[in-house]
This record gives structure tokens, sequence and C-alpha cells, in this order.
């Protein structure tokens, strides 16, 4: 009988090895998905849009993370367009946006089409882990629902589980193979598959909740503390602009005690896809227990009105030299929300540049990772058109410019928004400098 060929390792690794789904493909879902290819899962990758697809059938890394440069080429996303193709895969990751909507009301949507697209779609016994950011009680009353309705039994024929995703885009250190996890379900079966699952693709604490919505939680008051501590620094820069302390000093004197402190920085605003939005998850889900946060919309008053206090403060820095807002020649360095990343979600610099559009300012914008959102080819070049400067984003290239540059070009006003500029040298230099709280 003739022997039978042994299958060469790396197919016999394939035949048998758990297939995972993950559904949106972005700056979460993406990495997830290239990990766990690494990691030996057969993956499989559902997005609704078809460019973002394409680029990954090419191999691209679509988004800005350089760790996955040397990922990508020894893993594969098999790309599914047709939904009942799902039916083979074991486990399921919904990671798709959960936004707020213009009355900052958290919108589900896609969570919930989501959900259902797996529900109507998934085999038997498959696993389910809702990665969006969601308030507590979601994966309860509207993730829990659409699987019941179409007949799966929670804990039996479909195991649902909530690990909130901790992506932090462009950083050096922490990403989705070693940022570690809590995990929640609604059984212990649910929670051992969910728990075995994450430690097998990451190198990190995995830490299974009690509930499913201790997880939702966690993700919420991770971010909700960030938001709040970001708006005790923005308070106080009001407070010591008028008192004439740099705020900046202050908490970095404050920050040599080593313990209970944890710095936070001021600056024209908190903008992207988490801070400024999961706080109202939580305003929005207590409100049904007619609870109010009033400390968490106190917060989020207080960093929404930043844009606004930075135009006020640019306003007084043109007085200074007999010039207001409108009618003046103004350079914007930087729209996105973040340093060295091009994302505009809830960017502040938006809504400064706005300000400063409806104050009758000529604006001269640069950002690198934004070219569709300049107006200017470069630095050199918003330097020659621009009579002030305002500075909003903190991208690397903008802290190179030094106070001769802007002198040279007769630019006497610069307006730090980020306080990422070395203000002793720009005071030195003659100019009037301003950031927000120093
Ligand atoms: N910001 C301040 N002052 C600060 C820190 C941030 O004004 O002291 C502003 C930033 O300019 C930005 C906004 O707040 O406009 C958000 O900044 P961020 O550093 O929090 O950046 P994000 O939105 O990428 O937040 C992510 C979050 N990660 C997840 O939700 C998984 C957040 O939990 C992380 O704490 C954060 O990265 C991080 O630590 O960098």
């Amino acid at each position: 009988m003739q022997k039978q060929k042994a299958c060469p390792p790396q197919v016999a690794k394939q035949v048998g090895r758990e297939k995972v789904c993950v559904l949106g493909l972005g700056y979460v879902g993406f990495p997830l998905a290239i990990q766990c290819a690494a990691k030996g899962y057969a993956v499989f990758g559902y997005d609704k849009d078809e460019k973002k697809l394409a680029c990954i059938e090419k191999g691209e890394n679509i988004v800005d993370e350089k760790y996955l440069e040397a990922l990508l080429p020894k893993t594969k996303i098999n790309i599914i367009r047709d939904e009942k193709e799902m039916g083979q895969c074991d486990i399921f990751i919904i990671a798709v946006p959960t936004p707020v909507d213009e009355k900052y009301y958290p919108d589900l949507g896609f969570v919930e089409a989501a959900s259902r697209t797996v529900a109507e779609n998934m085999k038997s016994g498959a696993l389910v882990v809702v990665e969006s950011t969601i308030n507590p009680g979601v994966c309860e009353e509207v993730v829990r629902p659409i699987f019941e309705k179409a007949g799966w039994k929670v804990g039996e024929t479909v195991f649902i589980s909530h690990c909130p995703e901790r992506i932090n885009p462009g950083d050096p250190k922490w990403n989705v193979t070693n940022i570690p996890r809590v995990v929640g379900s609604f059984d212990e079966e649910g929670l051992e598959k969910s728990v075995k699952f994450y430690e097998s693709i990451l190198d990190g604490q995995v830490m299974p909740m009690k509930t499913i919505r201790e997880a939702e939680a966690a993700k919420i008051i991770e971010n909700s503390f960030r938001d709040v501590n970001i708006a005790f620094v923005n308070e106080l820069a009001k407070s010591f602009d008028l008192m004439g302390i740099d705020i900046v000093n202050v908490i970095k004197g404050a920050s040599t005690k080593p313990f209970a402190f944890m710095p936070h920085w001021p600056s024209r605003g908190v903008g992207g896809h988490c801070i400024p939005v999961d706080p109202y998850y939580l305003i929005e889900k207590a409100k049904e227990n007619d609870f109010d946060h009033k400390f968490l919309r106190s917060a989020r008053a207080i960093n929404n009105s930043m844009p606004a206090y930075t135009v006020e403060v640019l306003q007084e820095m043109l007085n200074q030299i007999e010039k207001s807002i409108k009618g003046t020649h103004i350079g914007v360095l930087g729209v996105s929300y973040k340093a060295n990343v091009g994302d505009l979600r809830e960017s502040p610099a938006l809504k400064v540049i706005e300000i400063l559009e409806k104050h009758g300012a000529k604006l001269h914008i640069f950002d690198p990772y934004l070219p569709e959102h300049s107006n200017m080819k470069n630095i050199e070049e918003m330097l020659e058109k621009s009579e002030s400067v305002v500075l909003l984003t903190d991208h690397s290239d903008f802290l190179k410019i030094k106070p001769e540059q802007y002198k040279e070009k007769n630019i006497q006003v610069i307006l730090d928004g980020m306080n990422c500029l070395d203000k002793e040298a720009f005071l030195k230099a003659g100019l009037i400098f301003k950031g927000i709280g120093r």
C-alpha cells in the first residue's frame, strides 16, 4: 500500500486550524486580522469599503502602523464578499465603528448590522467577540437579542463576549500584539473560549471580568478618565493664563511627585474617535436610570470650549500689534487630531479653523499628513503667505521650525495650541508667543 505522503508542515498547520473572521478592517480590525494570521489562524476579513478590500488583497498596509510591515509578508487575509462564506468560521470579531451622532448619542448601527450579518451566516458553536467600544448593557440589550432572534442559544450554539479594543494609533510601544486586554462573556464557556483565543494571539495579560457589563464599562471609564483629566488641566490653563502662571511648568513640577499624580496636558482641545466620544456613552446610558453624570458633562464642556479659547488667545495676541483676526493672513500648522497621523475625527483643529473663517481670517493651512485638507504645499509656502501662525497639531516636522524662520518672514505672532514649542527660544527671539495656559 502506498505510504501516505506526509503534508509539508505549513499545509499540515493549515489543516484543522481555527478560522477567524474579522468584521471591520480599520485601525482596530486590520492589525488584529494580521496578528491572528501571524499566530497561525486562517483569517477572513469583511468590510463594506471595496477600496480598502482591494488594497488588502494587494498586501498593502492600510493603517499607519510600522510594526505591521514585518508581519504583512508572511500573513494573508482572505477577503469575504459573500457573507455565506462566514459559515466556515469558528470565531467572529466585530470591530466596526461606534461613533456618536450630532447630538452626541451613541450610534450602534454598525454593531447591529455586523451582528445581524454574523447571526445570519455563522455555524453553530461559533464564538462572537465585540471589540467595538460600547456602553454597558449593549451586549445584553442589543447584540444578544439579534442572535436569539436568529434562533441561536447563547451559551450553547453561540458564545458572545466583549473584549474592548485598546488600539492607540501611532503608539511606538503598545499595539495589538502586547496591549493587555479585559474580556467578559455571558457564560463560563464563552469566557474560557475568549480568554484562550486572546491569550493565543497576544503577549500580555488577558483579564477575565465577572460579567460582560464590567468589560463594557472598563473601556468607557478608561477613556472618560483621560477626558476628565485633560479637562482638569484645560480649566487650569484658562485660570493660570489670568494669573500669569505657566501651567506646563507647573504640571512638570507636580510630575516630580513619584506617586498619586498623572500628568495630562492642556491644548487646543480633545479630538479622536475615543476620548471625546466614549464619555457620551456613559452619560446617555445613565440617563435611562435618571442619573446625571454632571462631572463627565462638565469635563466634556470644558474640552469642547478649548477651540474657541484658542481663538480668543490669538485675538489678544494680534491686538498687541493692532491687528484683528478679520483680514489677517493666518498660517495654520496641522489639522489632524493627533501628532504624526492624518486623522480628522473630532479634530479640534477643524473647529478652530471654522471659528477663524467665521471671523474673516485668511487661512494658509498645512498638514503634511492631510494634503487634501491643506491649501499650502509645505511649511515654506505657509510661512511666506502668513502674518501670524497658530499650531494646532504637534507633528514632529513643526517642532523643527526655528523662531528665526518665522522672524525672517516678518511673522510676529505665534500661538502654540499644543504647548509643544520651545517658549523661551521664541520669546528670546522677540516674538509674541503664547501657548494654552503658558
Ligand atoms: N490630548 C490633550 N491632552 C493630553 C492628551 C491628549 O489635549 O494630555 C488630546 C490630543 O491632542 C487628542 C486627544 O486629546 O486630540 C486624544 O488624544 P489621545 O492621546 O488620547 O489619543 P487617542 O484618541 O488616539 O486615544 C487613544 C486611546 N486608546 C484607546 O481608546 C484604545 C486612549 O485610551 C489612550 O489613552 C490614548 O490613545 C493614548 O494614551 O495615547
